[in-house]
C-alpha cells in the first residue's frame, strides 16, 4: 500500500514536472502600463530579472526624495506569470547603491517569501525559483532591516498569478498602487527632503500618493480610455502604514476580485478596502464620457496630500445616463428664514463703491473666510492667500472667473504652488462684483473695482483649469 502510494506520488510530480514546456523571459512595465495577457496554455520556466536601484526623484512638484526602487519605479516593475510556472527570479543589485536589499513576493510559498535566499548587496545579484501554485494579485516588497523604511522607500509592487484560464478579456488594463511617504520637511516644502523615522514610526504620512508622486496620473499622465471600453485596474498598496479606501469618482465597479484572490467576486461596489501589503482587481465599463478621479476616499489624503488621479475617458457623452446641469434657479423655501436673506442677496444692489465694499465683506466672512481665512492670507500649500496675490492683481477677468466657475490644477501664487479645487460657489454676478471689489481693498492688493456688469460679460465655463 506505501509503496504504491509513494509510486503515485513520484508519478504525480513528475506530471507536473512535464507541464513546465520551456522557458521565456517576463515582459515588465513600469506603472501604469501592464504586461500583456499570457496567452500560452502550457506552463514554462519564466525568467524574471529585476534591477534594485536608489535614485533621487520628485515626490511632488518641486520636492525631491530618495527613492528605493526595483526596477527604477515607485511601484516596481508589474510582472506577469500564470498559476503552475516556474519562476526562476534574478536580484540585482545596483553597484551605486548604498543598502543591500531582498525581495518578499506574496505569491511565494516558502520562508520569507524568498526574501532569505534574495539577500543581496550593493553590485551583486541573486537568484532563487519558485513554483506560482496559487492564482492571484499578489504584492512583493524588500524585507531587509530595517523592512518599514524600505518599503517606506517605496521598495514595493504587484505579481500577478493567472489563473490557469486566464483573466476574462477586457479593452484596457492599468497598473496602480497606492503609498504613503515620511518627509522631513512639511508637505509641499520644496527642495530635497530625507525619510523621516519618527513620523513613520508614529504613522503620520506628509505625502500619500498613487505610484510615486503626487500627479503621477494628472495632467500628461492621467490615464487614458475610450467611452464603452472595458477597464481593469490592477491596483495594490504598498503602505507602509495606511489601509485605502479605493475609489473612482463618477464610476461603479461592475466587478471587485476582492483582496486580489480570484474566487470571492464582488459586484458593484463604490469603494473597496485595499490593505498594506494587499491588492484588489477593479472593473468597470466607461458608460459616458469626461474625467474619473481615482482617490483614497479617506479625503484628505485625496486632496492634501496626493493621493488622487484622473482618468480621461474621451468619446460622445450619454446624456441618459449623466445629464450634465439641467437648471440653476434660485431656491426659495416657502416660509423660511432663509427665504429673506436670499432674497435680500439676490435684489440688494449696492449703490455706492463705499456700500458695495462693505457688502463684499460680509459675503467675504460667509463664503470665501473659511479656506482663504479671515485676514485673507490663506494657508501655506493649501489655500493661496488673496491679499497681496500677485495672482489676482495680474489679472481681474482671471479673477473674475476664479469666482464665478471654480477653478483646478496647478496654479503659483507668490511663487508658492498650489494645486487643488476651488469649487464654484454659485454666488450672483452682484455678489461676486462685491466680493471681489472687497478683495482688492485688501492689505497688498490693486484696488481694482469689480462691476456686476463685468462679472456678467463673462461667460460661465467649465471650472477654469491651472493647467
Ligand atoms: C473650499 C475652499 C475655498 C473657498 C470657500 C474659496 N476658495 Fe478661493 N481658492 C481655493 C483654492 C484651493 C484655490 C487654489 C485652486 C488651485 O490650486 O487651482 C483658490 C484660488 C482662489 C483665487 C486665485 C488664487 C489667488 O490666491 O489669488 C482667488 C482670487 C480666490 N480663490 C478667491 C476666492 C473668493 C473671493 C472666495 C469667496 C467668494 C473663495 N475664493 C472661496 C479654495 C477656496
Ligand atoms: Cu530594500
Amino acid at each position: 500500500m506505501q509503496k504504491l502510494l509513494v509510486i503515485l506520488i513520484s508519478v504525480l510530480s513528475l506530471g507536473a514536472q512535464a507541464q513546465i514546456k520551456g522557458e521565456e523571459n517576463a515582459v515588465l512595465t513600469a506603472p501604469p502600463e501592464v504586461p500583456p495577457p499570457i496567452t500560452r496554455s502550457h506552463n514554462t520556466k519564466v525568467i524574471v530579472k529585476m534591477e534594485v536601484v536608489e535614485k533621487k526623484m520628485p515626490i511632488a512638484d518641486g520636492t525631491e526624495y530618495t527613492f528605493w526602487t526595483f526596477g527604477g519605479t515607485v511601484p516596481g516593475k508589474f510582472i506577469r506569470i500564470k498559476e503552475g510556472d516556474m519562476v526562476e527570479f534574478h536580484l540585482m543589485n545596483h553597484p551605486s547603491s548604498k543598502m543591500p536589499h531582498n525581495i518578499d513576493l506574496h505569491a511565494v510559498t516558502g520562508p520569507g517569501g524568498g526574501a532569505a535566499s534574495s539577500f543581496t548587496a550593493p553590485g551583486h545579484s541573486s537568484v532563487f525559483s519558485f513554483k506560482a501554485l496559487n492564482p492571484g494579485l499578489y504584492v512583493y516588497h524588500c524585507a531587509t532591516a530595517p523592512v518599514g523604511m524600505h518599503i517606506a522607500n517605496g521598495m514595493y509592487g504587484l505579481i500577478l498569478v493567472e489563473p490557469k484560464g486566464g483573466l476574462p478579456k477586457v479593452d484596457r488594463e492599468f497598473y496602480v498602487m497606492q503609498g504613503d511617504f515620511y518627509t522631513k520637511g512639511k508637505n509641499g516644502k520644496q527642495g530635497y527632503q530625507p525619510f523621516d523615522m519618527e513620523k513613520a514610526i508614529d504613522e503620520r504620512p506628509t505625502y500619500v500618493v498613487f505610484n510615486g508622486s503626487v500627479n503621477s496620473m494628472t495632467g500628461d499622465g492621467a490615464l487614458k480610455a475610450k467611452v464603452g471600453e472595458n477597464i481593469r485596474i490592477f491596483f495594490g498598496n504598498g503602505g507602509p502604514n495606511l489601509v485605502s479606501s479605493f475609489h473612482v469618482i463618477g464610476e461603479i465597479f461592475d466587478k471587485v476580485y476582492v483582496e486580489g484572490g480570484t474566487k470571492l467576486i464582488n459586484e458593484n461596489v463604490q469603494t473597496t478596502l485595499v490593505p498594506a501589503g494587499g491588492s484588489a482587481i477593479v472593473e468597470y465599463k466607461t458608460e459616458t464620457s469626461g474625467n474619473l478621479v481615482l482617490v483614497d476616499h479617506s479625503i484628505f489624503r485625496a486632496f492634501n496630500k496626493g493621493a488622487l488621479g484622473l482618468m480621461k475617458v474621451e468619446g460622445p457623452e450619454d446624456k441618459v445616463i449623466y445629464s450634465g446641469k439641467q437648471m440653476d434657479e434660485v431656491y426659495l423655501p416657502e416660509g423660511s428664514n432663509i427665504q429673506s436673506s436670499v432674497e435680500k442677496e439676490t435684489v440688494t444692489v449696492a449703490k455706492s463703491l463705499e456700500e458695495r465694499i462693505k457688502m463684499g465683506k460680509v459675503t467675504f466672512a460667509a463664503n470665501c473666510a473659511a479656506c482663504h481665512q479671515a485676514d485673507g492670507k490663506g494657508i501655506p500649500s493649501v489655500f493661496p492667500p488673496v491679499a497681496a496675490s500677485d495672482y489676482l492683481n495680474a489679472d481681474k477677468k482671471r479673477a473674475i472667473s476664479v469666482v464665478k466657475n471654480g477653478l483646478s490644477g496647478a496654479i503659483t501664487v507668490n511663487k508658492e504652488k498650489y494645486n487643488s479645487v476651488m469649487p464654484a460657489l454659485g454666488l450672483t454676478d452682484e455678489s461676486i462684483a462685491n466680493v471681489l471689489t472687497y478683495v482688492y481693498t485688501m492689505a497688498g492688493n490693486s484696488k481694482k473695482v469689480v462691476t456686476p456688469a463685468e462679472v456678467k460679460a463673462l461667460k460661465a465655463t467649465a471650472p477654469a483649469g491651472g493647467h
